[in-house]
């Protein structure tokens, strides 16, 4: 492997700099190209994958990837909840359709919505069981015609800098928790994503599959966090995380796990995907915060999608407010 030069990570321009893929490509393309016997030729030609230009023009108009069943055209669009406008403007649909990273599908923030189509989000069931009173097991559409949808418009940050502004519809989190009443030796919830590699091409590489992120009992019932069905007044499509996904807006994207299957309460704090794979990268908590640089680049900035307008970082994405309590 001598003759094998990879650009030192600090001359990566920084679009090219996203921890999620440059690591998992540092991995999986190690093996991908054992596998093929590829050498020195593939590796120095540039690690695809990485890198997507964002401009008008790249994207399609009109990515579908979404249904409407007869329960969805009762409750979209929900109501909009007016406690939560933001300092910036929307990011347009069609880009936030197009810019996702959903590692059971491609590492290529470009080509989710294109792969996602196999992937069947109904029917869907979702477990809350582990340490409650009260365990359930119910379809995403038991939840639609039950939960008191609502549309926020939260701001959406990455670890790798980058950032959004989504109009989200769901419900909080907090009102599905305190149906299942938890029991006092309950600390953390555990959430877990589907598991099915013959839909999902990423689940057949490398990585602790199926994708799993955990909050403590107090950030999982701070009025912030969302579990979300809808976006932009319709259904999710998938490549945002159909048919349901946690948002946690004052943490890391990478908090908020999508196309969720189980919500379990446990009294030890839960082992993640990223924490797995690249401890260093991912911490457990993962609150934004721009005085804590990522080790490979710093957080003091983020650029907005869509618009390339750099912008400063906001201490929990600007959500102090709601969630500086939890952490004082
Ligand atoms: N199951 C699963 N959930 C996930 C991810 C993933 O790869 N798999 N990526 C996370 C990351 S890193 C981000 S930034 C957001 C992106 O959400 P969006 O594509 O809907 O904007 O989803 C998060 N949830
Ligand atoms: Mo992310």
């Amino acid at each position: 492997m001598s003759n094998i030069i990879l650009p030192p990570t600090w001359r990566i321009p920084e679009r090219e700099a996203t921890p999620e893929s440059l690591y998992y490509q540092s991995v999986s393309r190690r093996t991908y190209l054992k596998l093929m016997g590829l050498g020195a030729f593939a590796l120095t030609s540039g690690l695809p994958g990485c890198s997507v230009e964002v401009s008008e023009e790249r994207f399609s108009k009109n990515p579908k990837n979404y249904e409407l069943s007869d329960i969805d055209k009762d409750v979209y669009p929900a109501p909009r909840n007016n406690l939560f406008e933001i300092d910036r403007q929307m990011t347009a649909e069609h880009i936030a359709a197009q810019y996702n990273n959903f590692y059971e599908f491609s590492e290529a923030k470009d080509d989710i919505w294109r792969r996602v189509g196999p992937f069947q989000p109904r029917p869907w069931d979702i477990e809350v069981v582990g340490l409650v009173q009260k365990p359930k097991k119910l379809t995403v559409d038991d939840l639609l015609r039950t939960m008191p949808l609502e549309e926020r418009m939260y701001r959406h940050r990455c670890v790798e800098a980058w950032a959004m502004a989504v109009p989200w519809t769901g419900f909080p989190l907090k009102a599905l928790i305190d149906q299942v009443e938890p029991l006092s030796t309950a600390r953390y919830i555990r959430l877990t994503s589907f598991y099915s590699p013959k839909v999902a091409m990423g689940q057949r590489g490398y990585g602790p599959w199926p994708y799993r992120e955990f909050l403590s009992i107090k950030e999982a019932t701070n009025e912030l966090s969302l579990l979300v069905t809808g976006v932009y007044g319709h259904p999710l499509p998938k490549q945002h995380g159909a048919p349901i996904r946690l948002v946690t807006p004052w943490k890391y994207g990478f908090k908020s796990i999508k196309s969720i299957v189980s919500i379990e309460f446990v009294a030890e704090q839960p082992a993640t995907f990223w924490n797995t794979m690249a401890p260093q990268e991912y911490g457990l908590v993962a609150n934004v915060n721009p005085a804590i640089p990522h080790p490979r680049w710093s957080q003091q900035t983020e650029k907005m999608i869509g618009t390339n307008e750099r912008r400063p970082t906001i201490y929990l994405n600007g959500y102090a407010q709601w969630a500086g309590s939890l952490y004082s």
